[in-house]
């Protein structure tokens, strides 16, 4: 359809594309099971080393103050009060050994721990009919998911990788581990989360990157 146009610098080009885009995002929303699960794989099949991946390189990784650390929350949420890392390590936790897939061409298996966010949205009073879940990283980073995705059963706002408290490179103190969509869809350092009916983008998406991002 595109071909013989010049594709650099054509705002009509431009303004297709996106609304195919966005058109792209409904259908992947209507497909989308809730219920069906991504892959689990044996912990034999954990990657190691992990990759690391950000928007910058590892020398300047994120470096946050556990101590005085604060979860904030914010938009369509009864219980807003912002959360500890020790109360937030206190809520009920599991594991999963699942690929994250980056839509730069790479893929590895790795294990995560922490709270499933559906448990955590309805402790917070979120108003789960909103239409997004919005997230605001300590390195400026931001992105943002649909509901039915946030309320996934394998969604897990995860505290650990490998065992081991979230090192900085991976996210620390906690990134949204999301093995139904593609990695930059799993925001790491995170510091504050919106519930919203405002469509909120994010770092990539804003750049062209498919919305939805189903893997
Ligand atoms: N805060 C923050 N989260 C982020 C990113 C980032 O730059 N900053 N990059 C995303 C991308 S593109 C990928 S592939 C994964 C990489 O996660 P990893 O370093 O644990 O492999 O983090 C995602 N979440
Ligand atoms: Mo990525």
């Amino acid at each position: 359809m595109l071909t013989g146009c010049d594709v650099t610098n054509n705002e009509t080009v431009d303004k297709v594309l996106w609304s195919m885009s966005r058109w792209n995002d409904r259908a992947q929303a209507t497909l989308f099971s809730p219920d069906k699960l991504a892959v689990e794989y044996p912990e034999s099949a954990i990657a190691n080393p992990f990759p690391f991946n950000a928007y910058y390189t590892e020398d300047e990784i994120r470096t946050v103050d556990g101590t005085s650390y604060k979860l904030e929350l914010g938009g369509l949420i009864r219980d807003a009060r912002s959360w500890t890392l020790p109360e937030l390590y206190a809520l009920p936790q599991v594991s999963q050994v699942t690929r994250h897939i980056c839509v730069e061409g790479w893929s590895a298996i790795g294990k995560w721990s922490g709270t499933p966010f559906r448990a955590f949205l309805e402790r917070i009073g979120a108003d789960t009919t909103a239409k997004y879940v919005g997230f605001k990283c300590a390195d400026d980073y931001f992105t943002s998911i649909d509901m039915a995705t946030a309320l996934h059963p394998q969604t897990l706002l995860a505290f650990r990788f490998a065992d081991r408290i979230l090192p900085p490179k991976y996210g620390f103190p906690m990134k949204l581990r999301v093995p139904t969509k593609l990695g930059f869809k799993n925001p790491k350092h995170i510091a504050a989360i919106t519930v919203t009916n405002t469509y909120p983008g994010g770092y990539w998406e804003d750049q062209g990157y498919n919305w939805f991002s189903g893997s």
